[in-house]
């Protein structure tokens, strides 16, 4: 089965980031997901543009930035500009007025265009912008915190958006409380990649190439 693990960094210890990221990597993570808070669009900073930085070039693998920030488009060149080619940039529609011109941007610099869809939003309201993304990523959880509790509701968004993703050319990604029974229910269904946190990756007592592994071999 074929899908996409990506480690949600802000769970990471930091007084070892680089070790986290050098252990995530050998362990066999696709990408970095990279949560940026600005304390107005949700309730709580997060990780920072250095961390960002810092990220980028202790690692060749690519990076996947949650921009959970108010006007994403007054400050975007900070993070294009330090970023590769081919890393993922979503961006919450709620939180622009132009949200197109923002994806366009992020297209325009060689990054991969995607929207994050919070649990109280719904397809419709996204669906144009459906058109122009090349990536989803269905909250399953209200965005601010990790730790927190799936919200059962969003299944059903999920399964409207794997009817569509086909013809509109977009992959989903699940983003939030994301355990194994969750990868095992959705991957087969088509979702492309799962971020993890706290609920299946970090503070478990083993190695992250051990719990990845786990993960890669569960029983479909
Ligand atoms: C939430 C954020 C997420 C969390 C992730 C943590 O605002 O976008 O990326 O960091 O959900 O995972 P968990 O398993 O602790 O919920
Ligand atoms: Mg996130």
């Amino acid at each position: 089965m074929q899908f996409d693990l990506m480690a949600s960094m802000m769970c990471a210890d930091y007084g070892n980031l680089e070790r986290e990221v050098k252990e995530l990597d050998g362990g066999g993570i696709d990408s970095f997901h990279i949560d940026i808070m600005d304390g107005r669009y949700v309730p709580n900073f997060a990780m920072s543009l250095n961390d960002m930085r810092y990220i980028a070039k202790t690692t060749e693998k690519p990076l996947d930035v949650h921009l959970m920030i108010e006007h994403p488009n007054n400050r975007i060149h900070l993070f294009l500009d330090n970023l590769r080619k081919g890393d993922t940039v979503y961006i919450h529609p709620e939180a622009e007025y132009h949200p197109s011109t923002t994806l366009q941007s992020i297209i325009n610099a060689g990054m991969v265009p995607g929207i994050a869809i919070n649990p109280g939003t719904s397809v419709e309201t996204v669906m144009e912008m459906l058109r122009i993304v090349k990536k989803v990523l269905v909250m399953s959880v209200n965005p601010g915190n990790a730790g927190q509790m799936y919200l059962p509701y969003v299944g059903k968004k999920i399964t409207k958006l794997l009817a569509i993703k086909e013809d509109m050319e977009f992959e989903i990604y699940w983003d939030g409380a994301c355990s194994a029974d969750k990868i095992l229910e959705y991957a087969p269904k088509g979702v492309a990649g799962f971020v993890l946190g706290t609920t299946l990756l970090f503070g478990k007592g083993k190695s992250y190439g051990e719990t990845l592994n786990d993960i890669r071999e569960l029983h479909f």
